[in-house]
């Protein structure tokens, strides 16, 4: 039995070499180690052995046990770093390999038109002492509308197509106006900010309108605001952007969450008259929605379509260029 036990061993061993692959290893221990294995099938007959034979078979087949064992560990391990070498062979990746035909976005078309005029805007309001604020693009109903004096069965709900999520609840955000109230809820007055960022609205696209598109939010809120502010920072920004007197007209406008509110319109040569900027005074209701006594303090606020604005600037004559990621139209604006 002893020299069968040797036999086994050598016979395991000659299958161990010729295995290829992990599930082979796997089927062979099985062969040997499993419940119905060779070698569990002999030390299930130790019962029939004499004591003698019994200690001396049971100690070796033990002893090749954990020799089998030992030996599928290495073999699993050697084909596993058999492997990730096969593998290093095939991928490997020279970093230091440099492609000149490469287009980088940086070097080859410069930054976004968009970027560059919403840092400009940043820079011009930062410099009048705003501060620059950020907002979710995901919000819910409250801060979207309800809190802006929009109620749930109000009629201006539709003014905007709305993307709702399928809770009813949270949506993808229309304007950067709710950030007016993570604003108010998170500053004490005298406060002055502005919001940059996209909004999402399920428009039909034309010329002037696009379903993805930048809007940038401003507000001030302090004692004794009045429209006269609110013309003045306006002019004021749209001069330093144009770097010109420029032309603009307000008209009434109708918005829940200001009274008065205005459409700002601005005049160009290549595109004529163009609404661009949604603004008014800060409706009590918005400023007690957001924590602030309208008693004490006045406001006002704008949402300016950022898309627009980059319009008029570089005369672009439709608004699906700038999503269009189209690097010819992009890399124009390189020299800025
Ligand atoms: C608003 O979104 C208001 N939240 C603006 C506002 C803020 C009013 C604060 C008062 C106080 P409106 O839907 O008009 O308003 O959009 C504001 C600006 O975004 C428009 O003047 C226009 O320049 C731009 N805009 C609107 N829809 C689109 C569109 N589909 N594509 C590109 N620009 C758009």
């Amino acid at each position: 039995m002893s020299e069968k036990l040797d036999l086994l061993y050598q016979e395991f061993q000659q299958a161990l070499c010729g295995s290829a692959s992990r599930a082979e290893t796997l089927d062979l221990k099985a062969g040997y180690l499993g419940s119905k294995g060779k070698l569990s099938s002999i030390l299930k007959s130790l019962k029939d052995m004499s004591p003698e034979e019994r200690k001396q078979v049971g100690s070796k087949s033990n002893e090749y046990k954990n020799k089998i064992e030992a030996d599928i560990s290495a073999k699993l391990q050697a084909l596993d770093s058999e492997e990730i070498s096969k593998k290093l062979e095939k991928q490997w990746v020279d970093v230091t390999l440099k492609d000149s035909n490469l287009d980088l976005g940086l070097n080859a078309a410069g930054y976004h038109p968009v970027t560059l005029v919403q840092r400009e805007i940043e820079d011009i309001f930062s410099s009048m002492g705003f501060d620059i604020l950020d907002g979710p693009h995901i919000e819910d109903d409250w801060h979207n509308f309800g809190a802006l004096n929009i109620p749930s069965d109000h009629p201006a709900r539709d003014m905007q197509d709305t993307l709702w999520f399928p809770d009813g609840v949270h949506l993808l955000r229309t304007h950067t106006s709710p950030v007016q109230v993570r604003g108010m809820e998170s500053k004490k007055p005298p406060f002055k900010f502005i919001v940059p960022g996209k909004v999402f609205r399920a428009e039909r696209t034309d010329a002037s309108h696009e379903t993805v598109f930048h809007q940038v939010e401003g507000m001030m809120v302090d004692k004794n605001i009045t429209v006269s502010n609110l013309i003045y920072f306006m002019k004021t920004m749209l001069s330093e952007i144009f770097k010109q007197d420029v032309k603009i007209q307000l008209r009434p406008g109708f918005f829940p969450f200001v009274e008065p509110g205005f459409e700002l319109d601005m005049y160009t040569e290549q595109l004529g008259w163009l609404e661009l900027i949604g603004c008014g005074m800060t409706h009590p209701n918005v400023l007690r929605a957001g924590g602030i006594d309208p008693d004490k303090y006045s406001g006002f606020a704008f949402g300016m379509g950022l898309d627009r604005l980059v319009m008029m600037r570089y005369a672009i004559n439709d608004v699906r260029l700038i999503h269009s990621a189209d690097l010819r139209f992009i890399s124009q604006f390189r020299s800025f």
